[in-house]
């Protein structure tokens, strides 16, 4: 996969990226027609990673898709990844299906044997969405369905490394850590090999395992001392290359050290107290969709740097490996959430959406448990947490998260904090408020800031550190005037500012996500502008509008 580093140096991994055979399925008919074996002459060529919404002639074009590409492999034993498939994937070797996958922003994989020669690999995606589906079908960005995200095709040994987490617990001055690699090990056939854990460049711990084929093997490495640590820390991407390797495979990685705790109303990184400057961000841009190339996640990241601002929240599903990199480096706050968006009391009842819920959460947690930049777990946004379903929901992922997460904080984004009955179960309280641009006057602010703590007291929660997760207005790029109207960038501008300013002066208030980084595109139906969603800081292009600036000097002031 895209990374910042290399993952592998004795695996050989080839990309698959590059030219595939795509064909839509308007009808469905494609499983009828075994299009998993062969897909019909009328096929286009598109270059994968892509979305196929960015074809001309399916922008609105939200069902079914079928990908394939004809590969020749020195065979042996295999593993085939997708760093994601935006939409439910199921994927076929030489005709067979080999697995299916739910989650439209996760990594998977399957492992299979092949003879040398010629092979094909189909892929069927669909990215319709109804009651069941994570998202829902309402949702205010555009549902680009495809491959969205690197596919790798990889020669295995008889054992190879599957996973490898890295766990520690820092001395009291933070100076000296003891580290373990917990590694996960899969076999085509029964073998032992030694396994030695690398810290920082030298071998630190060795084992001898067994691994079978009947199931995955996990063994734990150290721990071992580490001294004189260097903090991974706000603005100081303070980073440790670490590694696991057998005779015949390997998994390299990085970490960084840091603690993360709530302290009566603050948040605590390595012992001292942060104000969270973030912004939140879409991961999409209109000409690649959700495939934006990792030199727009750069562009990104500077940009936002370019603001002052600490920390980002991937609003509203998971991001590339390749962006979490760069926040590891840069020492970037990062908020991780599923796109759990607006769902009502039943839909949070219904046990596939449970299901599909845990399985999403697990693979965050799994996936990007190493990356110190990951900070906040968020486990939903605006759904209906004043009800009792939402709140048994809540309840499963919080209890998911706490357990399997790392040192993180839990936290959701609610919209009905005045009757929210979930307050409890987070480490810090995330509100979502539009004042000023649905309804309500801009002058509520100033009532309704001082008031969160009222109503975190009368809810049982007295105590708990407050972020406003989302507030904005929109500002269409390039619109101003003097009279200061709602769409004008300096309504937009004026709003941001305001309200930053009240939080940043308000005691327990401990960060500040607006809504949001970039305009991105969005459905009709919501009656937005230009059909884009436009209350970015810039516009899709990255273009600044006036917050940027007001944002920019208030943020600056913090630093
Ligand atoms: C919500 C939602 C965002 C966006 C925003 C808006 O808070 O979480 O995704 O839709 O509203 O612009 O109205």
């Amino acid at each position: 996969m895209t990374r910042l580093f290399a993952q592998h140096v004795k695996r050989t991994v080839t990309s698959l990226n590059g030219a595939w055979k795509l064909m839509p399925d308007f009808d469905g008919v494609g499983e009828a027609q075994e299009w998993n074996k062969s897909l019909p002459e009328e096929a286009r060529t598109v270059i994968v990673p892509s979305v196929w919404n960015n074809e001309p002639d399916l922008f609105h074009h939200f069902g079914i898709c079928w990908y394939q590409k004809d590969i020749f492999t020195a065979g042996g034993n295999l593993l085939l990844e997708f760093g994601a498939v935006s939409g439910y994937a199921k994927v076929y070797f030489d005709g067979e299906l080999l697995g299916d996958h739910y989650g439209g922003f996760s990594a998977f994989r399957f492992a299979h044997t092949a003879p040398e020669g010629a092979h094909r690999i189909t892929v069927y995606v669909d990215a319709s969405s109804n009651s069941q589906t994570i998202p829902l079908p309402y949702v205010d960005w555009y549902h680009y369905g495809g491959i969205i995200r690197d596919v790798e095709l990889s020669t295995l040994p008889a054992v190879y490394i599957d996973l490898c987490h890295y766990d520690y617990t820092l001395s009291e001055d933070r100076t000296y850590a003891q580290l373990t690699a917990t590694v996960t090990l899969c076999a085509f056939e029964q073998k032992s090999v030694p396994l030695t854990f690398t810290f920082d460049g030298k071998d630190a711990a060795k084992a001898e395992v067994t691994v079978t084929p009947d199931k995955p093997t996990t063994v734990v490495l150290g721990p071992i001392a580490v001294e004189h640590i260097r903090l991974w820390d706000i603005y100081k991407g303070n980073l440790y290359s670490v590694g696991v390797y057998t005779c015949c495979d390997d998994l390299y990685d990085r970490i960084g050290f840091r603690k993360i705790e709530v302290v009566g109303q603050e948040i605590h990184l390595n012992g001292r107290p942060i104000f969270i400057k973030g912004v939140n961000r879409h991961e999409e841009h209109p000409d690649w969709g959700f495939a934006v190339p990792p030199q727009l996640g750069k562009r990104d990241v500077d940009v936002i740097k370019g603001m002052h601002c600490n920390a980002i929240r991937g609003s509203h599903y998971p991001n590339s490996r390749v962006f979490l990199d760069l926040l590891d480096e840069e020492g970037l706050i990062f908020w991780s959430e599923i796109p759990l968006w607006g769902y009502p009391a039943d839909r949070m009842a219904d046990e596939v959406v449970i299901q599909r819920s845990l399985t999403m959460h697990k693979e965050s947690a799994e996936h990007y448990y190493n990356h110190p930049s990951i900070v906040i777990w968020g486990l939903t946004n605006e759904c209906a947490t004043n009800t009792n379903e939402g709140r048994a929901f809540s309840i499963l992922l919080a209890d998911y998260m706490r357990a399997h997460g790392g040192n993180r904080l839990i936290t959701f984004a609610s919209n009905v904090i005045e009757w929210d009955i979930c307050l409890d179960l987070v480490d810090v309280v995330s509100v979502n408020k539009y004042i000023g641009w649905y309804g309500e006057d801009v002058n509520g602010w100033k009532k309704f800031i001082p008031w969160l703590r009222t109503r975190l007291t009368e809810a049982g929660v007295p105590d708990k550190p407050i972020i406003l997760s989302e507030y904005g207005a929109a500002g269409l790029y390039g619109y101003t005037s003097f009279d200061g109207n709602k769409w004008t960038e300096e309504y937009q501008a004026s709003l941001l500012k305001g309200v930053t300013e009240l939080c940043i002066a308000e005691p327990g208030i401990v960060g500040t996500y607006p809504w949001q980084y970039c305009d991105i595109r969005s459905e009709n139906e919501l009656n937005r502008a230009r059909s884009f969603n436009n209350k970015g800081i810039v516009n899709e292009h990255r273009q600044p509008k006036l917050a940027y600036y007001a944002l920019k000097e208030l943020y600056g002031k913090l630093d």
